[in-house]
């Protein structure tokens, strides 16, 4: 018996397109290094919780939980950041014709949208997600640690705000790579994702995840 073994999905883009806003060097050791390394805790978490399972070790059927549970949330939420990404030059919020006639009804606009994402974004992971209980309206959302979005929110757009996604270029500029990030939303994703429901976002990303 043999459980699945999760692998590396390539970026939908080369690991310079979406410069200046985050650079090559970030992007390749993002992707190629700590995404990596999610995903081989996590096949050696999952490959133990086999072995706790079958011989009844509950103490390390727990400990195997926390990690699958960092590291399966880091192999998603960094899936799904690769994907609401893309170079500037294809960085459009017409694409996104729905999600922003929402985000106006919601904020006022998509200025004001961004500061208020500013606002209630702290470390881990910031997120623009559809909640399904309140009628597919939109809100923002932060996690801690490599959590993935509450069960009935459906991830639309997601940031990561782990230091090591900016620190080699903005040093302690969060601020200015919030502001830049801006200028590489994939705003055609975003829309799909928005037209979708939860299951679809994670259904799309299922050969990979
Ligand atoms: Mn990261």
């Amino acid at each position: 018996m043999a459980v699945t073994q999760y692998s590396l999905p390539p970026l939908p883009y080369a690991y310079d397109a979406i410069e200046p806003a985050i650079s090559a060097q970030i992007m390749q050791l993002h992707h190629s290094k700590h995404h990596q390394t999610y995903i081989t805790n996590l096949n050696a978490a999952l490959t133990s919780q086999l072995h706790a399972l079958i011989s009844n070790n509950l103490p390390l059927q727990l400990a195997n939980q926390q990690i699958i549970t960092f590291n399966g949330g880091g192999h998603i939420n960094h899936s799904l950041f690769w994907e609401n990404l893309c170079a500037a030059s294809e960085s459009k919020v017409t694409d996104a014709k729905q999600v922003i006639a929402e985000i106006e009804k919601q904020w006022g606009g998509i200025e004001e949208f961004k500061d208020r994402f500013w606002e209630n974004v702290f470390g881990g992971w910031g997120w623009l997600v559809k909640d399904e209980q309140y009628g597919g309206r939109l809100a923002i959302v932060t996690t801690k640690d490599q959590d993935p979005v509450a069960v009935g929110l459906t991830p639309l757009l997601g940031v990561d705000m782990w230091e090591h996604a900016y620190y080699l270029q903005y040093l302690n500029g969060k601020a200015a790579y919030l502001e830049n990030i801006w200028t590489v939303i994939n705003w055609k994703t975003v829309e799909e994702r928005f037209k979708g429901g939860r299951e679809d976002v994670f259904k799309v990303l299922r050969a990979s995840i």
